[in-house]
């Protein structure tokens, strides 16, 4: 399997956990995808994912998988456990409800709040900006970290007992959220007590160097 990527960027963190937590580094090769000069919007880059964006996952027969939700349901099926995406019909939706409220209530905000209202990946790359729409959406993602806090006060990860794709993606828009300067409230207690926790397990800790232990291609 191939995954295209860039080794810091919060979704792609997404799948690298995944992947780490289902043990298929090493079945894995990284090409790194060069965001910062555009290579993501480029006709090569958009014949593999219509949306130029990152991460992606090819299979050996050439299968293009694009979205994290998508790749991950794939990882959860190929391999053992643990199960990420749920066992009973319940769980199962559970953690896809919680992992799609991180994408809309947090992690896409925040990526809103960093190509609209910051330079982003600079002018040639960023063709359109409204910083106001920005701004909202931050002011979005700081309501979803209280209401995620709120979740983490009464169970020990976002979907209930469970670690899962719902934590996997908090987790991805808690590091764009510190990548981008925007700091949980003081208040948020619970969330910073599960956040510090997450980024000890060795999953989320060891991301960023996954592809140079696993090879990559750049
Ligand atoms: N819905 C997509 C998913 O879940 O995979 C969003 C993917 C996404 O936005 N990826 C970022 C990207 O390609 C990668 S990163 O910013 O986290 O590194 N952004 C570039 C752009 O121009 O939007």
């Amino acid at each position: 399997m191939k995954i295209y990527d860039w080794p810091t960027g919060p979704y792609p963190a997404r799948v690298r956990i995944a992947l780490a937590e289902k043990n298929l580094q090493s079945r894995v090769e990284f090409v790194t995808v060069d965001l910062w000069k555009g290579e993501h919007k480029k006709p090569a880059f958009l014949a593999k994912n219509y949306s130029g964006t990152l991460p992606v996952l090819e299979l050996e027969d050439g299968t293009l998988l694009a979205e994290c939700t998508a790749i991950t349901e794939y990882l959860d099926a190929v391999a053992g456990p643990p199960t990420l995406t749920g066992r009973t019909p319940l769980e199962k939706g559970l953690i896809h409800m919680m992992s799609k409220r991180a994408e809309l209530e947090l992690l896409d905000a925040i990526s809103v709040y960093f190509h609209h209202a910051t330079p982003g990946l600079g002018p040639h790359v960023e063709l359109y900006q409204n910083a106001e729409w920005g701004l909202r959406q931050r002011d979005k993602a700081l309501r979803g970290m209280r209401y995620f806090d709120g979740v983490l006060r009464g169970q020990p990860f976002i979907a209930g007992e469970v670690f899962s794709m719902a934590d996997i993606t908090l987790i991805g828009g808690l590091i764009f959220a510190g990548l981008v300067d925007v700091a949980l409230p003081v208040e948020c207690e619970a969330l910073r007590a599960w956040y510090t926790e997450m980024q000890e397990r060795p999953s989320v800790k060891n991301r960023v160097t996954m592809s140079e232990k696993a090879g990559a291609l750049v």
